[in-house]
């Protein structure tokens, strides 16, 4: 039986600057780009969340919900320090840690013997590490894997710690509704419904061979998800062989036009997890894909480093092999693994 710990700061951008001027502790504030310029709103403090100001909002729109809103400019190359700091705390708990942003990553923790083995004082020794050591409130979730374990953070957020003992996986997920769980977006939630399907309860009562039928590959992970399993590994930065992000829209995105501007967050998002990565061996990119009839494509090319434009261009020729309303876009990068010999093809290529 496998022990996961997810860790994930509290409003993080927004921590650091409340840490690093006490005057902004008690006002709502946001991280992000300025109205006047389309700016959009990257994080905000649990006050500004009150008023409904959330992330991905135009600044905008934000501030008529909240005209008193502090924005602040961002200060990536602080928060990258901060993250360096905390990420080191989790490294001294254990070598297996896959970080999944700048404040967020998965420990495996199964066989730290430290603490007699309690992944519960596992968890309230980081969040007191890296309260003391960096200021910044952390959220721990603990659980026999990773789907749980980031459930589990989330589940008392702010500053929660919440475990979930391999015994109780099996009940705790019954309640779940079905769009906590990972990968089901708006879409897949609503073709649920219509059968309704709306927690895992219900999702265990259909037979994996319908899941199948309905998701396919997904169908199975579908299954699994609804009974509490999931096997995947906590991936630490020497074996990882791609980095990517990946969202689902509320709704369907109808032209190319409107892919192009839904991309650029999740470009910027990219380049942030590359950079937390150190200076990783890239060696292809790649763009995905779903349509809004479920069927999905993959564009790569050869690439060293991200170029934005290379990846505009294979948005733009997956697009166009079906050009359908898109409901799922994503990118990435494909790494070389440590010892390889590098081999470039010369030109763009489909995968599937
Ligand atoms: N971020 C961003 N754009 C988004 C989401 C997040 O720029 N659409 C940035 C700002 C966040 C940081 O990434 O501070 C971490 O993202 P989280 O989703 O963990 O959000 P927070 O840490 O801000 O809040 P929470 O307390 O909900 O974790
Ligand atoms: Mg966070």
């Amino acid at each position: 039986m496998r022990k996961i710990i997810h860790a994930d700061c509290d409003c993080f951008y927004a921590a650091v600057e409340m840490r690093d001027n006490p005057s902004l502790q008690n006002i709502p504030i946001a991280i992000g780009g300025a109205a006047e310029r389309r700016g959009v709103i990257a994080t905000s403090n649990y006050l500004a969340r009150q008023f409904g100001v959330r992330s991905a909002m135009a600044t905008a729109h934000a501030l008529r919900l909240c005209p008193e809103l502090r924005v602040i400019p961002p200060d990536f190359v602080r928060y990258q320090h901060v993250s360096q700091k905390i990420q080191a705390i989790f490294h001294e708990l254990t070598p297996v840690v896959e970080p999944l942003s700048l404040d967020e990553a998965y420990l495996d923790i199964t066989h730290v013997t430290r603490f007699s083995g309690s992944g519960t004082w596992m968890a309230q020794w980081l969040k007191d590490e890296i309260k003391t050591r960096t200021g910044i409130a952390v959220s721990v979730g603990v659980a026999p894997n990773k789907f749980l374990a980031k459930i589990a953070s989330d589940w008392r957020k702010p500053d929660g710690l919440f475990v979930i003992p391999p015994q109780d996986a099996a009940a705790f997920v019954t309640a779940l509704p079905v769009d906590l769980l990972p990968g089901v977006g708006p879409a897949t939630q609503t073709r649920l419904a219509q059968q309704e399907i709306n927690t895992c309860q219900a999702l265990r009562n259909v037979s994996l061979s319908t899941l199948m039928d309905q998701f396919g590959k997904f169908g199975r992970r579908l299954y699994e998800l609804a009974r509490g399993i999931d096997e995947r590994d906590v991936v630490t930065q020497r074996e990882r062989k791609s980095i990517s992000v990946e969202t689902t829209f509320p709704q369907d995105i109808a032209s190319l036009d409107a892919c192009h501007e839904a991309f650029l967050p999740l470009l910027e998002r990219l380049d942030e997890r590359v950079q937390r990565h150190g200076a990783p061996r890239i060696n292809k990119l790649f763009v995905k894909v779903r349509f809004n009839d479920f069927t999905h494509t993959t564009m790569e090319c050869a690439g060293v480093a991200l170029c934005f434009g290379t990846l505009y261009t294979l948005l733009d020729q997956a697009w166009s092999r079906r050009a359908l309303p898109v409901r799922l876009l994503g990118v990435g990068v494909r790494l070389t693994p440590p010892d390889a010999h590098r081999q470039l093809p010369l030109f763009a290529h489909d995968v599937d």
